[in-house]
């Protein structure tokens, strides 16, 4: 058995007024209990520190830059990392990264229970648009202010285990498991922002949001013989719903913990790793069972073509 015991640390809403410093006394607050709960994990949601600001058009770069962090830890996260430290936890924690030569990411880091950061990921598939669209209820503006992540879907060795990460619409890719899976990965931690309704489709509301997120979810534990581990920011935010739905999902793809709340709400559960490998070893045991003479359309080709009428 190899478990490690995993806090799923759901937040609710952070209103665009709320201060970085007012986001992480709750971060503070749940890993509290994270600590109380005797987890050595603990996965915080994408761009945990601010509102999901992707719904807000701006031109003024210097207000665009006022929502990303130019370092990790920062004088206003250093807190966390320092509590996370003492009390033996490592995290995963969604930010938007600006690097020293400008360029704009939405980022997640892996930190070790010792304090190092010991992994980084840049969010690949970001949706939504890059102008103000009229057409939309509400704008989601993540190809305006990010670039695609440019470090691929690595893994690490942590925890004694293998650990990979993604976010938010990466989840909802087969793409993006499946590059972990065929490096053995153990458990994939993502974090999520998701409307509650679709801006381009009001009859999309949160049921169908939450069957869309579940369903992609539990399909790429079960395909990859993994657990996942997905967390939310939820609630509104200024007017604008976020799904709940945080999910502990095993690598049979059976969801062990959901929330039940759209609040800051920890989900606990001890993933033993080992129980990865059953399905690595049968049905999905790539070695043996996988045909990649017939995948090359999948990195030969982006969009969909037609054969000839
Ligand atoms: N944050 C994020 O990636 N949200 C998307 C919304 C999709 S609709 C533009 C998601 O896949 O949940």
């Amino acid at each position: 058995m190899r478990e490690i015991v995993t806090a799923a640390l759901q937040m609710g809403p952070i209103q665009k007024a709320e201060t970085r410093q007012d986001v992480v006394e709750r971060m503070i607050a749940l890993l509290d209990r994270a600590k109380d709960a005797g987890a050595t994990l603990a996965v915080f949601p994408e761009l945990a520190l601010t509102t999901f600001f992707p719904r807000w058009y701006m031109e003024d770069q210097a207000e665009v830059d006022s929502w990303f962090e130019t370092e990790m830890p920062s004088a206003e996260t250093r807190p966390l990392f320092d509590r996370a430290k003492a009390y033996g936890i490592g995290m995963y924690l969604g930010y938007a990264e600006k690097t020293p030569d400008g360029h704009h990411f939405n980022t997640s880091v892996l930190v070790s229970p010792q304090g190092d950061i010991v992994g980084k990921y840049r969010k690949v598939h970001l949706p939504g648009h890059s102008e103000f669209d009229t057409d939309r209820a509400f704008q989601h503006l993540e190809k305006r202010y990010f670039e695609p992540g440019d470090l691929g879907f690595p893994v690490w060795r942590s925890q004694d285990g293998i650990l990979g990460m993604c976010i938010c619409n990466d989840r909802r890719w087969p793409e993006t498991y499946r590059v972990m899976g065929l490096q053995g990965v153990e458990m994939v931690m993502l974090g999520f922002n998701t409307p509650a309704v679709n801006s381009q489709m009001s009859a999309e509301g949160p049921e169908d949001r939450l069957f869309h997120h579940r369903l992609s979810v539990q399909a790429g534990a079960y395909q990859n013989a993994t657990w996942v581990i997905a967390v939310a920011k939820a609630g509104v935010e200024d007017g604008h719903p976020l799904i709940g739905g945080s999910l502990i999902v095993d690598p049979n793809g059976k969801i062990v913990a959901e929330s039940t709340t759209e609040d800051d709400e920890m989900l606990v559960h001890a993933c033993d790793l080992d129980l990865c490998n059953f399905g690595k070893e049968t049905i999905f045991d790539f070695a043996r069972h996988r045909r990649i003479e017939h995948y090359g359309l999948i990195t030969q080709r982006t969009g969909a073509e037609l054969p000839p009428v």
